[in-house]
């Protein structure tokens, strides 16, 4: 059966899946509404008032309208998601680039320029779903695929190495990483002391706190951060033949992120500002896209590793098995609903089609439990498969028929199999080759509650992430790791982290131990806890330069740039900048004291976006001030101008100050005129022939992202 089907839909054209899905969606949809009815259709006969006895009487029981709208209304919400409460989604596709055939015989990766429909939510991990964006933490990036042989979820991260070893251990790292269960605070943070004593107690956490104390906790958008699969899975082709995969899916906009400083203004700015960024993307029409690379893994090769492949703690270097790509993934669609869509999706690992197959990951083999029960509990019961947003594109057909909230009507009095009353023939499934057919792995007795010591080393990959950033990324975890600490208010648990820290990096260590005031770092201490057992084999790989982000490209497609502007402007090369950034897809608003217009120095009037009040520096990805001495001199006396200016330069964001506007950079002692100007500071005058040159300059700086590296940082108080 499953093969007809398949050869049936092969027909199908490029596309035809996506519209089909949209359609299928469509059937379920409603509104606007012009007249409104009870739930059960009666015709509303006044929306406003009550039932009373007399006109200022006391209400009645009997108002069956008003009870059934209050009761619907105090049961709105459901249960949020224990972790990964706040998300943010959207529709799209998944178009096939190269096949697969060779490795999987999962049908949506058989055949080049087909394309699947999908629905895909990130998320934060810690925080409530009223939570701010852009709070220190990992992101979810959760992908369903609707193919035609079933839903694949590929729940994923925006890191590729997980906390713990064990799904026996999940429980303690969210109870310890929430907010403490006592007075419910600090909302979502991992700066508190029960998350650092018990990560300081689990060796094995050490490589991920490496990427949660770095930049890659803090994506400038959903659109510019990579995707993992984290777990090795397999692929598993027609012949029975199988492979190790992990899932990377890669931003077109390249890797890039917030400056701490910025991500918590943000959060008080804005805390919408991930969740905004996405939508704003898409109802534009700059499609957020991802390639999908993957590793690919055989069993002799994974020997060799020099860890084990089934240890979410460890990632396969890029250096040592490259990525292929084999895909894209283009989000087109915001829901049309948040709730019944975003909060009613529902992601669960073992949601897998065949051709793709588990390890025997014991984190994995956790999840593969926990998120068909949280789903029971989140949800209501057994039935939201068929939720509109659940639903697959492929018939279902079992005898799983009660249960909750029940939506299809199976007909005929047979639910059981086998049986002979369903079709008048004997129907069976007789356990033949068909369907989803699990890998024939060999397992190896005894049965034993322990850890594999090939899961032994847990710092060899923290010291290549370290070693494999750049002088400013690691500036950066240091701080990161000085900012929680702080924070912690118990002394030994401090220490404890920076003692386990030493077995990292001996100067790291040090420089977050510096100002915590404890004793400098012990590597020795930690030598008799549990999880500090020798390594049987290490990698000998010093250095992968793929873990950093820094010089991630991308172009300036949808950066956003601030235009400071005052009273007396000049316009003349900020038109020519404008354009060259315009066409290069940047976005421009004019930000002033004001809205309405303002006056240009040849007396043009220049319509305000924002004002200050509204809008602050860590809006915008790159500020440009043009020229006129009058605005110069307007803007130099606004201090809510002069700070938008300074706190960009502090963010190390791209800045182009053109003639007098130069003068604010002065105002805090950042002295341009003695040598070339700071990284990422473009000055330029407003001579026409040198406009072009200073747009290019700028679109340059501003491909760069961001320029840690910019010198005078420290003297701006902003
Ligand atoms: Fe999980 C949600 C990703 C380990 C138990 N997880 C959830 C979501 C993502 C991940 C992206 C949100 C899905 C959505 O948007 O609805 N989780 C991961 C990754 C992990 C991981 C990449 C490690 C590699 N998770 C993990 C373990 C367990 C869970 C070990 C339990 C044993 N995760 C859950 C959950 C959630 C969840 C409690 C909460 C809401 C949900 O499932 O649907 O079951």
């Amino acid at each position: 059966m499953a093969s007809s089907r398949t050869e049936g839909s092969r027909k199908s054209k490029v596309g035809d899946a996506v519209a089909n899905r949209q359609k299928q969606l469509e059937a379920f949809t409603q509104g606007p509404e012009s007249q409104l009815t009870t739930n059960h259709g009666v015709v509303l006969p006044d929306n406003h008032n009550s039932l009373k006895a007399g006109i200022r009487g006391p209400g009645l029981l009997e108002d069956f309208i008003l009870r059934e709208k209050i009761t619907h209304f105090d049961h709105e919400r459901i249960p949020e998601r224990v972790v990964h409460a706040r998300g943010a989604a959207a529709h799209g596709y998944f178009e096939l680039t190269r096949p697969l055939v060779e490795y999987t015989k999962a049908d949506f990766l058989q055949e080049v320029g087909s394309r699947t429909p999908v629905f895909v939510r990130f998320s934060t991990v810690v925080g409530s779903r009223g939570s701010a964006d852009t709070v220190r933490d990992v992101r979810g990036f959760a992908v369903k695929f609707y193919t035609r042989e079933g839903n694949y979820d590929l729940v994923g991260n925006n890191m590729p190495v997980f906390f713990i070893q064990d799904a026996m251990k999940f429980p303690d790292l969210v109870h310890a990483l929430k907010p403490e269960p006592h007075h419910e605070m600090p909302q979502a943070s991992s700066a508190h002391d029960t998350f650092w004593d018990f990560v300081s107690l689990m060796p094995e956490s050490s490589h991920m706190l490496m990427w949660l104390m770095s930049d890659r906790a803090l994506p400038r958008s959903y659109r510019m951060m990579e995707g993992f699969g984290v777990h090795t899975f397999r692929f598993v082709n027609a012949r029975g033949a199988s492979h190790f995969v992990k899932f990377h899916w890669r931003p077109k906009l390249g890797k890039h992120a917030l400056a701490w400083d910025e991500a918590q203004k943000i959060a008080g700015r804005d805390p919408d500002f991930h969740r905004r960024d996405l939508w704003e993307a898409i109802e534009r029409g700059d499609f957020p896209e991802w390639e999908l690379g993957l590793q690919l893994v055989d069993e002799d090769r994974a020997d060799k590793l020099g860890f084990d492949l089934l240890d979410p703690t460890k990632l396969v270097p890029e250096e040592v098995v490259p990525v292929t790509v084999i895909g894209r993934m283009v989000l087109h669609r915001n829901p049309d609903n948040f709730f019944a869509e975003t909060e009613q999706v529902a992601f669960h690992p073992g949601h897998i089609v065949p051709g793709i197959d588990f390890t025997n990951d014991p984190l994995l083999q956790g999840r593969l439990f926990s998120y068909l029960d949280t789903q029971l509990a989140r949800l209501g019961g057994p039935n939201f498969q068929e939720l509109p947003i659940n639903r697959g594109v492929c018939p279902v057909h079992n005898f799983q028929r009660g249960g909750m909230h029940r939506m299809t009507i199976p007909r005929g009095r047979v639910s059981y199999e086998p049986n002979t009353l369903g079709t008048g023939s004997e129907f069976r499934v007789d356990g033949g080759e068909q369907g989803f057919q699990s890998l024939a792995e060999e397992v190896e007795p005894p049965k034993t509650r322990r850890r594999s010591p090939t899961f032994d080393d847990h710092f060899t990959q923290a010291t290549l992430f370290w070693n494999s950033q750049s002088a400013a990324e690691k500036e950066h975890i240091i701080a990161a790791f000085q900012f929680e600490l702080s924070r912690v208010e118990t002394p030994a648990i401090r220490q404890r982290v920076v003692d386990n820290l030493a077995h990292v990096d001996a100067r790291l260590a040090r420089k977050v131990a510096e100002p915590l005031g404890i004793s400098p770092p012990d590597a020795r201490s930690a030598a008799g806890r549990a999880g500090f057992r020798e390594p049987r084999a290490k990698s000998t790989l010093e250095l992968s330069p793929s873990l950093s982000m820094e010089g991630n490209g991308g172009g300036i497609q949808t950066r956003k740039v601030a235009v400071v502007m005052a009273q007396g402007v000049e316009l003349g090369a900020f038109k020519v900048i404008q354009q060259a950034l315009l066409d290069a897809g940047a976005i421009t608003r004019v930000v002033a004291a004001h809205l309405g217009t303002l006056a240009s120095s040849s007396g043009q009037q220049v319509p305000v976006d924002h004002t200050f009040l509204t809008m602050s520096s860590v809006m915008f990805d790159a500020v440009l001030v043009p020229g006129g001495a009058a605005a110069a001199q307007a803007l130099m006396k606004d201090g809510d101008a002069v700070h938008f200016v300074l706190e960009a330069f502090k963010h190390c964001k791209p800045l182009c100050l053109i003639g007098e506007s130069v003068e604010i950079l002065r105002r805090v002692g950042v002295e341009l005129a003695e040598g070339p100007p700071p990284a990422g500071v473009i000055v330029g005058t407003n001579e026409p022939t040198a406009r072009l040159q200073l747009g290019q300059d700028f679109i340059a700086a501003i491909a760069k992202h961001r320029h840690w590296s910019r010198a005078l940082v420290e003297q701006v108080p902003a």
